[in-house]
């Protein structure tokens, strides 16, 4: 068969969905092509949990180009900081989001300082934040902590703080929604999504009731947040101190979110349950190595999720679940390398490589 080749033009996620978006023609648009990922469908998970006649997507974020759905509204947060003549933007971070604010001010000639916690970040989005040309800072505590300074800096000076209090973030994540219903024809009966900051989980739900309204989907999904169970404050219904998880992404105690997570759970029917490090981590092999698709260990969490409601029987018959995979595999190159996967050496023969084989 000879496929005829169709120039297709990639457009970002504000000239893509512009009407639903505080956009205007003043608004400079700095773009890198993110968004329009794909929605790839599990073929060996729902077997694995158990799940006749479920299917599960993946909305795989990690294919943005900065590795992670903070594309989405670093897009609308930097084009919208220039419109209003910003020259510098800061952000707390545990990794992706300082990624890609470096990367969209390098695009645009803002300043961008990235307010890190100390010794607990991936080291790929350490390194994508030096090499877009941050100002790397590190700070001795955690995330909240990082907000925390980021809030009264951007009060006290004139930078554009661009975590996700930052409401055109929001904006620019919402249509992660738009795009999986214009995939699928319609939204989910099922969202799974990992909770930390929260700001996802409230883009998501807010970007679902709006294509609805707008008469481009008939139907909500039931949304479903985890955290980390060390780092669960929404779970408990109190702030956590000292977070603590192998999913450093979501090592969040104080969600900025936290309202918006608890109005998705409640308007769409939903829950927000935490998993363990145990249940991440096996989420986070599992797609790796049955479905082939790498993503981070905070993603994860929305599979270790789904599958600990797969076992009390939550989900029913013919539903559509879709779990955000929200940055790539590639981000944390010591968490994958933690395993007793061994690199053996070997002499360049057949024989000594199928020795290894035969193991
Ligand atoms: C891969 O980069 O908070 O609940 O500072 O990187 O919207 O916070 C990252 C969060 C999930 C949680 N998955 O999303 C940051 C940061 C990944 C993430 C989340 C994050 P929110």
């Amino acid at each position: 068969m000879v496929l005829k080749r169709v120039p297709v033009r990639k457009i970002g996620v504000i000239e893509r969905y512009q009407e639903f978006l505080p956009v205007s023609e003043k608004t400079p648009i700095i773009s890198l092509n993110e968004g329009n990922t794909p929605l790839i469908l599990a073929e060996a998970l729902p077997a694995e949990l158990g799940l006749k006649n479920v299917r599960i997507y993946f909305k795989f974020e990690g294919l943005n180009p900065t590795g992670s759905f903070k594309d989405r509204g670093m897009t609308m947060a930097v084009s919208k900081a220039l419109e209003e003549g910003a020259k510098a933007i800061i952000c707390a971070s545990t990794g992706n989001t300082a990624a890609s604010a470096a990367a969209f001010a390098s695009r645009c000639g803002l300043k961008c300082v990235v307010l890190i916690p100390e010794g607990k970040i991936a080291k790929g989005k350490l390194l994508q934040a030096y090499r877009y040309g941050a100002k790397v800072v590190t700070i001795k505590g955690n995330f909240d902590q990082a907000l925390t300074v980021v809030k009264e800096a951007g009060a006290k000076y004139p930078i554009k703080i661009v975590n996700s209090i930052n409401p055109f973030r929001i904006e620019g994540q919402k249509t992660a929604a738009f795009e999986i219903c214009d995939d699928l024809g319609d939204a989910p009966e099922y969202h799974a999504i990992p909770v930390g900051n929260a700001g996802n989980i409230t883009a998501y739900w807010r970007g679902y009731k709006e294509y609805k309204k707008a008469n481009k989907s008939e139907t909500l999904p039931v949304m479903l947040g985890f955290q980390a169970a060390g780092s669960a404050p929404i779970v408990l219904n109190h702030v956590v101190e000292k977070p603590e998880t192998i999913a450093t992404a979501i090592r969040i105690g104080n969600p900025a979110s936290w309202k918006g997570a608890l109005e998705a759970r409640d308007e769409s029917g939903g829950l927000i349950d935490s998993v363990t490090d145990e249940e991440i981590t096996w989420a986070y092999k599992f797609i790796a190595e049955r479905e082939g698709v790498f993503a981070e260990p905070a993603s994860a969490a929305a599979v270790a999720g789904v599958k600990k409601l797969a076992k009390k029987n939550y989900f029913k018959e013919g539903a559509r679940i879709v779990c955000t995979l929200t940055g790539s595999g590639l981000k944390d190159p010591d968490f994958a390398l933690s395993f007793d996967d061994k690199i053996v050496l070997v002499e360049p023969t057949v024989d000594a490589v199928m020795k290894v084989v035969n193991g």
